[in-house]
């Protein structure tokens, strides 16, 4: 063999060698490469996910419901992390409390009543000798704390006659007594449930009323959330249309537990939001749609009979299982005018105190019942999404005489 044919071998050789390692080596990197990406996305759309976004690389038209494209498929460049098919995480939807014990939870919120009303009473019912300015103490403490004038005469008559038959006084069996006493005022035997259940052919429905600023729309985004910590589905109809904020507060409550908020144009008829969000959680098969209505003044006509109007058309579905009336604990005595008027336009079936954590008042509680022959369900006690408490007479009556 001559030099020029061994050179010639030896340079086909290298190359074989070349070409086989290069392949072999891609083969390794490809596989590698392979090894290092994430599982693509499963097969199935996720419903809970968000609609995909467009990323850099999509094409303007395609439509969004064609399958995704998998990691594979898209030209990588040189390695790096993949751009184009990063998942959005889904909208963290939040667990509510559960509702038992919830009053328990809460009732340092109402240290001021639990001041101003039991430990005052308490400690005047302590006192060795029970003479007229003591008792007159005692009516003082209760009407400052919005019992109201009948409710604290039938208090005050039962306290003294029971104190009279006692005789000397433990702080123990006082604190009994008066228990008692507040218990017989509050009522432990009417039915304070909200009514919700749904029937076969519709959902519970619960519609929120009150004047403006007293926590209905609060109320109604954290009664969602009691129901859905129950395992109940929610449906929310903001009937509030004179701001578009107020739908946008009811809807941001909605998301929160996962309810979907029905809802109209500005300034467009409640009346007929409100029948929508039933037709709406009718046919979604939801267990209860809440319908929050727009804060009115009991002194305007229009706006009263404009409530009358959108329960009438809500009922076009079924009868309100419940009409909620949201009264301001703060305002005290006021809440009684307002809620007389209310009563008359749409028949209140419970009432919701909302802000007893910023007042001395929860004497109101008794009042206000007593006003309107109906029930306070529920209690507000605070601005946090999970301060709304059943109301239960016990832990209530427990809460303000301290333990
Ligand atoms: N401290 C306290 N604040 C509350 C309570 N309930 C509601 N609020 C506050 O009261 C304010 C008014 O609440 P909203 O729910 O917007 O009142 P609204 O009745 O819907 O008001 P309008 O729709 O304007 O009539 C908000 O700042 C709430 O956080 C409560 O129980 N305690
Ligand atoms: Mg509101």
């Amino acid at each position: 063999m001559d030099t020029g044919r061994v050179m010639e071998t030896v340079i086909l050789a290298v190359v074989i060698a070349v070409v086989v390692l290069g392949v072999l080596g891609g083969l390794v990197v490809g596989s590698r490469r392979k090894k290092s990406l994430p599982p693509p996305p499963p097969a199935a759309p996720d419903i809970t996910a968000p609609p995909a976004e467009p990323h850099v690389g999509d094409e303007a038209e395609t439509p969004r419901d064609e399958p995704r494209r998998t990691i594979e498929e898209v030209d990588l460049p040189d390695g790096s992390a993949p751009p184009a098919t990063v998942e959005l995480p889904p909208t963290e939807i939040e667990v509510p409390e559960p509702t038992a014990g919830r009053l328990v939870r809460l009732r340092t919120r109402l240290s001021r009543s639990q001041n101003a009303l039991g430990k005052g009473l308490l400690t005047l019912l302590s006192r060795e000798h029970l003479d007229d300015d003591t008792w007159e103490e005692i009516e003082d403490i209760l009407l400052t704390a919005d019992v109201g004038v009948a409710p604290t005469q039938e208090l005050v008559d039962g306290l003294r006659a029971r104190v009279k038959v006692l005789g000397t006084r433990t702080p123990d069996e006082l604190r009994a007594l008066l228990r008692e006493e507040l218990l017989k005022l509050v009522g432990t035997e009417v039915d304070r449930t909200v009514r919700t259940e749904p029937d076969e052919r519709k959902p519970g429905i619960v519609m929120v009323v009150g004047v403006n600023g007293t926590g209905k729309t609060t109320t109604t985004g954290k009664l969602a959330r009691v129901l859905v910590a129950d395992g109940r589905s929610v449906v929310l109809g903001a009937a509030d249309t004179f701001r578009a904020a107020a739908a946008d507060q009811l809807q941001t409550w909605g998301e929160r537990v996962g309810a979907h908020t029905v809802r109209g144009p500005e300034g467009g008829d409640p009346a007929s939001v409100a029948f929508d969000a039933v037709k709406e959680g009718k046919e979604m098969g939801v267990d209860v749609v809440l319908i929050d209505t727009a804060g009115r003044l009991h002194t305007k006509t229009g706006l009263m009979d404009e409530l009358g109007k959108v329960k009438r058309v809500v009922e076009k579905h079924a009868p309100l299982d419940e009409v909620l009336l949201v009264l301001d604990a703060t305002t005290g005595q006021n809440g009684l005018v307002q809620a007389r008027v209310f009563a008359e336009v749409v028949d209140i079936t419970g009432i919701v105190l909302t802000k007893l954590d910023g007042t001395a008042k929860g004497g109101i509680v008794v009042a206000v019942q007593r006003e309107l022959g109906v029930p306070v369900k529920l209690i507000g006690l605070g601005e946090g999404a999970d301060d709304l408490a059943p109301f239960e007479p016990e832990a209530f009556v427990d809460a303000l005489i301290g333990d």
